[in-house]
């Protein structure tokens, strides 16, 4: 199992120290939130990702993909009645896909609960569809570039889109496209209707990536969300993807929330290969 850490716990710190504190703790990788580099992808340039690109790789790590995608630029959102923001939206994402592929990463997780939620006035049916037909033009951007979108199922608590498992599956059976896949988080799966390991095997001809946190939302580790049955459900599986450490309570501290999860995750795991 390879192991990666996402950037934004570690708030206000440019990527450089990022990567440095990942390397030092023993990540394999980085995944990066785009808002933490630009207020909009748009305003990074080629030369500038190609610095990024570097400050990863000069650490050693692989970047592999990007999530939270739609914090920034505020007030995007994928299903608004508003024809002319779905699109903005949708051409952001692509923009997306493009800077993904540039900092060498594959993975693009589709989370950004609030911005996928089905707003008043729509049915999930309505919004299920046209979904369908716009991650599968996406997708076709995401091969061009080597870029594999993943849909993240999220608790209800979180947004009223795909908040299961089941739901992400039906999706990308639906989308049927090579580079539309799915993810999983571990606290949105606490909260789905299925068991963990269930979930993990019936996702697995699906599954492209893994976030790891505790139920608590902190890291993996931190509270009292047993990793050892999901370890055992992904080895099952032959899941040979990353595992990427994403804290949503940043309140341990970034020091202690990289080096206390990977720890817990190399005890349950074993070491990186
Ligand atoms: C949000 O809860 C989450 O898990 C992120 O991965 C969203 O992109
Ligand atoms: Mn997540």
């Amino acid at each position: 199992m390879k192991f990666a850490m996402c950037n934004e716990f570690c708030e206000g710190w440019d990527l450089e120290s990022v990567c440095e504190l990942a390397a030092r703790a023993g990540y394999q990788g980085v995944e990066i939130a785009p808002f933490t580099l630009a207020d909009s992808v748009e305003d990074i340039t080629y030369q500038r990702r190609q610095q990024l690109r570097r400050v990863a790789e000069d650490a050693g790590l692989q970047v592999v993909g990007l999530h939270w995608l739609l914090g920034k630029p505020e007030g995007l959102h994928l299903n608004s009645p508003d024809p002319n923001l779905r699109r903005r939206t949708a051409d952001y994402l692509r923009a997306e896909i493009d800077l993904c592929s540039d900092l060498g990463g594959s993975k693009l997780v589709i989370g950004s609960p609030k911005q996928r939620n089905v707003p008043p006035g729509q049915s999930y049916r309505q919004v299920w569809e046209r979904s369908v037909e716009v991650f599968r033009k996406l997708a076709e951007h995401g091969r061009r570039r080597d870029v594999m979108l993943c849909i993240e199922p999220l608790g209800a608590d979180e947004t009223n889109f795909i908040h299961t498992a089941a739901q992400a599956r039906s999706l990308v059976r639906d989308v049927h496209h090579p580079n539309f896949r799915m993810m999983l988080d571990v606290k949105a799966m606490v909260q789905d209707n299925e068991p963990i390991p269930e979930i993990i095997r019936r996702s697995a001809p699906y599954l492209e990536h893994f976030h790891a946190n505790d139920a608590n939302r902190e890291g993996p580790g931190f509270g009292d969300t047993d990793f050892e049955p999901i370890a055992r459900a992904l080895r099952e599986v032959g899941y040979e993807g990353f595992i990427s450490v994403e804290a949503l309570d940043f309140s341990a501290g970034a020091e202690k929330i990289a080096r206390k999860s990977i720890e817990y995750l190399i005890s349950v795991f074993g070491q990186p290969y």
